[in-house]
């Protein structure tokens, strides 16, 4: 093949955001587009990270993933890239493709020194959806900010780009290695099965025998929703073909480019028919409810755990993983290094690091963090209350995971039952955390694709309130006097405690006297207008009121927020789009 220049523009707006840069597939179309993105971050990475590199290249499968990943393979080839790896027909979770990066050695000894991942992980798919692509780096993880930054830097001043125009189109359906020769050289595009090096890795984390037990008992039923995404492809390789769960547990298991017309987001708005099936649906469930029901997301980094009509708070969920982890998980059996959350997720995870005496961290929201942390050796155990939840294992959330993670713990919990006692459920192990630890109240309130002028204004009137706190607690009082007392208020800064970069303006934050809280954030991973996001958080540590509805629970400080941010002022909403 040739190398050609080509010509480019740059675009405005190609500034990645939380997880990658995440558009509308019409904007993705147009000329140019995703090249000037994918040149920019070449550039970025320098010839050094690129020239005789393998990279691979591989996504959820959502509508373009196809076209995409044919661009991005001739743009490798032009600029010097070795090897191109993909997942078979475009297909590799989030997660997967941080274990191939770390852990998959091609047949000549190589090994992967980057990924483009092509995903808008939750956002709806489909011609007039989302599509997405983001960067990760040689440890698995996704591109620090400063990459990120530099990538958009670039994508400012982009005037052409490199591909290979006459390299024709790599099947990618399947299985096998094609090469071409070039400029520099061979170079060569392998298709490899989806499953076989994430398998690899979870069975070497679990006890995939223990779980096997209580899988086969009947009175434990299981149900998986991979909400139409790619999650589906190793639920049936994990659950069915290595664990021998019914095919019947498995819902929307077959990957589709458009979600099935949904949104594949596992929260208890969108994951209409695992919530139904679960018994926590508006209407009554006839028959027997499955023991035990989870769903993930379209890239499959994310996870719901529910039990038979209970919801599991992601919040609530790293914490009693990291509570258990040692006792029910091999991987862990030598103890954990560290824990760490983001900083609107609950601090349930802080009151278990206290109690095990373990380091403990607060990041901002997205998975880059966590990264520097495990390098480190100072984390083995990390969640969000956005349902991402996941380990060092790798350098990204994990979906699967944290399923196999809290099978391992009911195996666990349950191993001298297995023959008829009755089982001990997912809501036990819950409640008997919260007996322990205390309870969290939690709940989120999302509204989505608002104004994105009100949506400025609201957070700016909120900075602006944090510099009177008795103004603020003149409105708190106004609202509802048992309310506590706002003791402190600030934006939430973080500094790296491995490299000491600082990000700045990484979420609103008021702190109540009696531990409770409320953070503002806006959305960075839409592509629409903007997502306002209000974290609302209650700790209550008294045997006797830990029980409560959490919606119930919280009211006074639900009503506290939205007066405090006069968001049906600012963005003409008076109800949320999601509330979990
Ligand atoms: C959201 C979540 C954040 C998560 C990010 C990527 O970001 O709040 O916790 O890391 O999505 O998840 P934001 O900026 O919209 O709040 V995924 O599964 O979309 O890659
Ligand atoms: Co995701």
């Amino acid at each position: 093949f040739k190398v050609s220049r080509i010509s480019t523009k740059p675009y405005d707006g190609q500034k990645p955001g939380t997880s990658g840069l995440r558009k509308k597939v019409k904007v993705f179309a147009q000329p140019h587009y995703l090249e000037n993105f994918v040149q920019s971050t070449f550039n970025a990475l320098t010839a050094e990270k690129i020239k005789g590199k393998t990279l691979v290249v591989s996504g959820d499968g959502r509508y373009y993933s196809e076209e995409a990943i044919q661009i991005i393979i001739k743009m490798s080839a032009a600029n010097g890239v070795k090897r191109v790896w993909v997942g078979q027909n475009t297909l590799l979770s989030t997660p997967a493709v941080s274990a191939v990066i770390r852990e998959r050695v091609g047949k000549d000894g190589s090994k992967a020194s980057g990924a483009f991942i092509l995903t808008a992980s939750h956002n709806p798919g489909g011609p007039t959806e989302d599509f997405g692509i983001k960067y990760n780096m040689e440890n698995g993880g996704p591109a620090p900010e400063g990459v990120t930054d530099k990538i958009y830097e670039n994508t400012t001043t982009i005037k052409e780009y490199l591909t290979a125009e006459d390299l024709p189109d790599v099947d990618i359906s399947k299985i096998g290695t094609t090469s071409f020769s070039g400029p520099d050289g061979e170079f060569e595009v392998e298709v490899f099965d989806s499953t076989d090096t994430y398998v690899k890795l979870m069975k070497s984390i679990f006890d995939f025998e223990a779980i096997k037990k209580l899988l086969a008992c009947p009175k434990f039923t299981f149900c998986y929703d991979a909400l139409h995404g790619v999650a589906g492809v190793y639920a049936k390789r994990i659950f069915v073909e290595e664990l021998d769960a019914n095919e019947s547990s498995l819902l929307n298991c077959t990957p589709k480019k458009d979600f099935g017309g949904g949104h594949p987001d596992p929260n208890l708005t969108y994951a209409k028919e695992l919530v139904q099936r679960m018994g926590l649906g508006k209407t009554n469930t006839e028959g027997e409810l499955p023991e035990f029901g989870a769903a993930a997301d379209g890239d499959a980094d994310r996870n719901m755990i529910l039990g038979k009509r209970f919801f599991v708070t992601p919040s609530d969920s790293v914490a009693i993983i990291a509570a258990n982890a040692v006792e029910a998980i091999p991987y862990f059996s030598g103890g954990l290094k560290g824990v760490a959350r983001s900083m609107p997720t609950s601090a349930a995870l802080d009151v278990v690091a206290k109690a095990l005496s373990l380091k403990f961290f607060e990041v901002p929201t997205g998975w880059k963090f966590f990264g520097n942390l495990m390098d480190a050796g100072l984390c083995s155990v990390c969640g969000e209350e956005s349902f991402g939840t996941g380990s060092d294992h790798v350098r990204e959330k994990d979906g699967i995971w944290a399923v196999l993670a809290w099978l391992s713990i009911l195996a666990l919990k349950n191993k001298d039952k297995l023959n008829g006692e009755n089982l001990v459920t997912v809501e036990d192990i819950v409640r008997q955390h919260w007996a322990t630890y205390g309870r969290h109240y939690y709940t989120r309130y999302d509204y989505e694709n608002v104004d994105a002028g009100g949506a400025k204004e609201l957070m700016a009137h909120l900075v602006n309130l944090q510099s009177d706190l008795s103004e603020v607690n003149k409105i708190v009082k106004g609202v509802n006097s048992t309310v506590a007392n706002v003791k402190d208020a600030d934006e939430f800064e973080y500094t790296d405690p491995v490299d000491g970069s600082v990000s700045k303006h990484q979420g609103i934050r008021y702190l109540f006297e009696d531990g409770s809280r409320l953070v503002f954030r806006l959305s960075g991973t839409g592509s629409e207008g903007a997502t306002v996001r209000v974290y609302i958080e209650q700790y209550v540590n008294d045997s006797s009121k830990i029980s409560r509805d959490s919606q119930e629970a919280l009211k006074p400080l639900v009503d506290v927020a939205l007066k405090l941010s006069k968001m049906q002022e600012f963005t003409g909403r008076s109800e949320p789009t999601v509330i979990t």
